[in-house]
């Protein structure tokens, strides 16, 4: 017995120095002091031994117990001590990819739409998002009583300062800076008093835009649709007009596009009508074009308007407008 423990004891001092990475060092542990190790089979043997024997080989035994678990602790602290370009490590593994942002679906969205109408020789405008009545309503044919001028759908900053309920001021400024042709898109963010549900929010944004020259037609403004209709959703997709009324425009449209999901059959995303609603729009109101001083018996124009939320809910299938504020990084990284 006490020649085994010779043996033994030989054997770890001559494993030891070999023994410089965690992983080494553990297997060193498990080898003579785990549960099944060496040293712990002959301690566990003693009992089976004479008195006489036990005393001595109970010593010899302890000892080294002793010396590789101070052996195993004293590799353990050089280890820690080393600095770590010296330890056991890979360093040819390839870096960890650092985390990298990407655009929000609201805005790629935008980028989408801003792209189309700049292909279709549209300009682009913006404004301030906290407005004069002047421009957000009077300018617009609002009729000073109009339900839309009401605290329940405007916030007021002041008596005739509010927060825009929708992008057409940008358009009464740029008529006011502009002479015709005039062709500009307004993306931005409007503000509503709304009760927030799956697709209402109080803040969203909004794309309008404007044409303005001799003789644009109604003609214009649907072949105009119909071509970003089939940018965004494709060749095969439709418009449709309904009668709608705005104070700003006569006649005035809602206009929907065939359901580029199911081919207009009917599915989930059209609620089985075969079409989807985008927006409104309309062949600028002449009082509009007064306020703006353009001559209304020699400028006609189109103008329209959509919800970029909307738009982006069907193309990255978005189920509720509230996603969008959330900031849910699963939404972040699907839709990216
Ligand atoms: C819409 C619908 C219809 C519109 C009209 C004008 C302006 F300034 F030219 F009169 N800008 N935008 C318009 C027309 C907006 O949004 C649903």
């Amino acid at each position: 017995m006490l020649e085994r423990i010779r043996a033994l004891r030989e054997a770890f001092d001559a494993a030891l120095p070999a023994a410089t990475d965690a992983e080494a060092i553990e297997a060193l542990r498990v080898r003579f002091l785990a549960r099944k190790g060496e040293v712990t089979g002959i301690l566990r043997g003693l009992g089976q031994l004479a008195a006489e024997e036990r005393k001595e080989v109970g010593k010899a035994a302890n000892e080294l117990r002793q010396r590789v678990q101070s052996g195993i602790d004293q590799a353990l602290e050089q280890l820690k001590a080393q600095p770590a370009d010296e330890r056991h490590v890979d360093i040819t593994l390839p870096g960890r990819r650092p985390w990298r942002g990407g655009l929000h679906p609201l805005r790629q969205t935008e980028l989408r739409l801003i792209e189309i109408f700049q292909t279709m020789g549209f300009d682009l405008a913006y404004g301030p998002d906290v407005e004069l009545d002047d421009y957000n309503f009077k300018a617009l044919n609002f009729p000073d009583d109009h339900p839309a001028r009401d605290l329940h759908d405007t916030f007021y900053i002041e008596k005739d300062v509010l927060l825009r309920t929708h992008t057409s001021p940008v358009q009464v400024r740029t008529m006011e800076r502009l002479k015709p042709p005039v062709r500009v898109i307004t993306p931005g963010r409007v503000y509503r008093c709304e009760t927030i549900d799956a697709s209402h929010a109080a803040v969203f944004h909004q794309l309008e835009g404007l044409y303005v020259d001799e003789r644009v037609s109604m003609a214009d403004l649907k072949g105009t649709l119909a071509a970003f209709a089939r940018s965004l959703f494709g060749a095969r997709v439709g418009v449709r007009f309904r009668p709608d009324f705005f104070p700003f425009t006569e006649p005035s449209v809602e206009f929907a596009f065939s359901c580029a999901f199911c081919g207009g059959k009917g599915c989930r995303v059209c609620k089985n009508s075969g079409w989807i609603e985008i927006g409104g729009a309309g062949m600028v109101d002449p009082e509009v074009f007064r306020a703006v001083d353009y001559d209304p018996e020699r400028f006609t124009g189109f103008a329209f308007g959509l919800g970029i939320e909307r738009i982006a809910m069907l193309l990255y299938e978005i189920p509720d407008i509230r996603f969008f504020f959330e900031n849910d990084l699963r939404l972040l990284e699907a839709t990216w």
